[in-house]
């Protein structure tokens, strides 16, 4: 199937199975926090904040292994230098405008738990997995549109707790979470535009899924990626 992503075509092949660590797979359905009981505000300066929710989602482990199984993964790459460089993760996005339902059912429920949170409406999900931990982002900032002058977006995390670091725009001292088993981090204000945010490569590190819900997600965002389908199984 060929889909079209912004203007990107898309290779798309259904996925094999794929066999994980039997310890990941409880058996209990995950669920939501919908009153945001654990969530504490902090302030990174004046103008940028995060709103950080440990364990929002509960009972995670048949989820990760649904995700892996239903989505459709491919891995992006980007001319740099004169060759292709691989971004070293897989990802697979969603987009309400696409019109398909978003799958599992939970990740629906998350998107309209949040989007009456935080008062406007999720339009895009980006399911990102970190196979091991030789998968990575490097530094940047969210591409939304730039009209949207304080962008929210949302990262719910399950899986293995990965090092995802913030600092301010250009370098300076790093603030450090560990997110992974249902963790919710959500980046307001200034924070994308004054601050950028990374999760590094480790020597060794389970697999991990970060949800990414984004409102106003810049169309460019996606130009000049070539994206090839990969099982999740392998490491390109
Ligand atoms: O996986 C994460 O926690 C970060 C994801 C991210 O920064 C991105 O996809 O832009």
């Amino acid at each position: 199937m060929i889909c079209g992503l912004y203007g990107v075509e898309t290779n798309v092949t259904p996925q094999p199975d794929i066999i994980w660590q039997p310890s990941l797979f409880g058996d209990e359905d995950p669920a939501i926090d919908r009153a945001f009981t654990k969530l504490e505000r902090i302030q990174l300066d004046e103008q940028s904040w995060v709103d950080h929710a440990p364990g929002w989602l509960s009972s995670a482990d048949k989820l990760f292994h649904e995700i892996v199984e239903s989505r459709e993964w491919s891995q992006r790459s980007r001319h740099m230098y004169d060759r292709e460089v691989l971004e070293p993760r897989l990802t697979s996005p969603w987009f309400l405008d696409s019109g398909e339902p978003l799958e599992p059912v939970i990740v629906e429920e998350m998107r309209l738990v949040l989007s009456a949170r935080y008062e406007l409406e999720f339009d895009s999900v980006g399911f990102n997995l970190y196979r091991d931990g030789r998968d990575s982002v490097a530094w940047h900032g969210d591409r939304i549109r730039k009209e949207i002058e304080q962008p929210i977006v949302v990262l719910v995390s399950i899986g293995e707790p990965r090092r995802f670091l913030l600092r301010p725009r250009g370098g300076g001292k790093s603030t450090v979470f560990k997110l992974g088993d249902g963790d919710l981090l959500v980046t307001g204000g200034m924070t994308q535009r004054s601050w950028e945010h990374s999760v590094p490569k480790v020597k060794k590190a389970g697999p991990r899924i970060s949800l990414a819900f984004r409102h106003g997600m810049d169309p460019k965002a996606y130009a000049g990626k070539k994206v090839t389908p990969v099982s999740p199984g392998s490491h390109g």
